[in-house]
């Protein structure tokens, strides 16, 4: 197991669900922070609980290429958690909405590709450094309506297995962690505030939490360096598949 000492972590959608714990498990294991989302605030009341590390909070948009390159300039980057990323609705293809197909498609593929280019020549040249990408399940079996989520986490899938090969020959290494359902807000950004229906992916099962997947995750980055996790896909006991449950009636 490696050291997380004195490396600098950069967590994109750190306000919230996966980003949020990923932030605490790497925090506790002493790691320095970069967190990056929209909501300031809430990365600032994230900094106050985590007083004992040193925590720079940047407020950026994953989808603003202008913002993102100015990013490589804070700071060097040894890990980056590519997190950040949404779904928006879930209907037919041929029922889908633009704007929501547009907002998917930049954050969750474009936005991670800006983050990877800004910060990866860095790593190359400083001989060290982790991505790590959160894919899903929903990238390795698309289910009915998820038709452009599921092909933007295909797509984070395929990025992630480019880098490996597009990396191999220097010390860099690329992670892809995709889980299935972890009750964060994910359903609530979904549904655009909905919580009851929000609530109705996660009835009747146990799903996993955000910690669950943060600490795949720190396993990932704490591995030795010779070592590179490519891919875990991880589910709740009660899912086989993205559209298999066992749920409690
Ligand atoms: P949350 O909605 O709880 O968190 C999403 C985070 O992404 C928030 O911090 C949000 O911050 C940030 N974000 C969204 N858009 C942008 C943007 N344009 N710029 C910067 N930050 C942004 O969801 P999860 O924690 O569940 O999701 C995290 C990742 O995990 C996503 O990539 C998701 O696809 C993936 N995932 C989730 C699963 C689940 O079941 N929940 C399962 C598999 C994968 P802010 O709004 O403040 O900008
Ligand atoms: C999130 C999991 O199954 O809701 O990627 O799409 S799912």
């Amino acid at each position: 197991m490696i050291s997380l000492q004195n490396q600098t972590v950069l967590i994109t959608g750190a306000s919230s669900g996966i980003g949020e714990a990923c932030a605490r498990v790497f925090a506790e294991a002493g790691a320095k922070l970069i967190l990056v989302a929209r909501r300031k605030e809430r990365l600032e009341e994230l900094a106050k609980e985590l007083s004992h590390t040193l925590v720079h909070c940047l407020a950026l948009d994953v989808c603003d290429r202008t913002a993102v390159e100015s990013v490589s300039t804070v700071s060097a980057v040894d890990i980056l958690i590519n997190n950040a990323g949404l779904s928006r609705g879930l209907n037919k293809l041929q029922e889908g909405e633009f704007q929501d197909w547009e907002e998917m498609i930049d954050t969750n593929i474009k936005g991670v590709l800006y983050l990877t280019r800004c910060i990866v020549p860095g790593m190359i040249s400083r001989g060290r450094g982790h991505i790590v990408f959160l894919g899903s399940t929903a990238g390795h079996q698309t289910y009915p309506n998820g038709n452009v989520y599921c092909a933007t986490k295909a797509a984070v899938r395929v990025i992630s297995e480019g880098l490996k090969q597009d990396l191999l020959g220097t010390p860099v290494r690329v992670s892809s962690v995709d889980p299935g359902l972890v009750e964060t807000e994910f359903s609530q950004v979904r549904f655009r505030g909905d919580s009851d229906r929000a609530k109705t992916v996660y009835q009747g099962l146990t799903p996993l939490t955000p910690m669950d997947v943060a600490e795949v995750i720190l396993f990932c980055a704490t591995r030795p360096p010779h070592v590179n996790i490519s891919e875990v896909l991880l589910m709740p006991t009660d899912q086989a598949g993205s559209m298999l449950f066992n749920r409690q009636t």
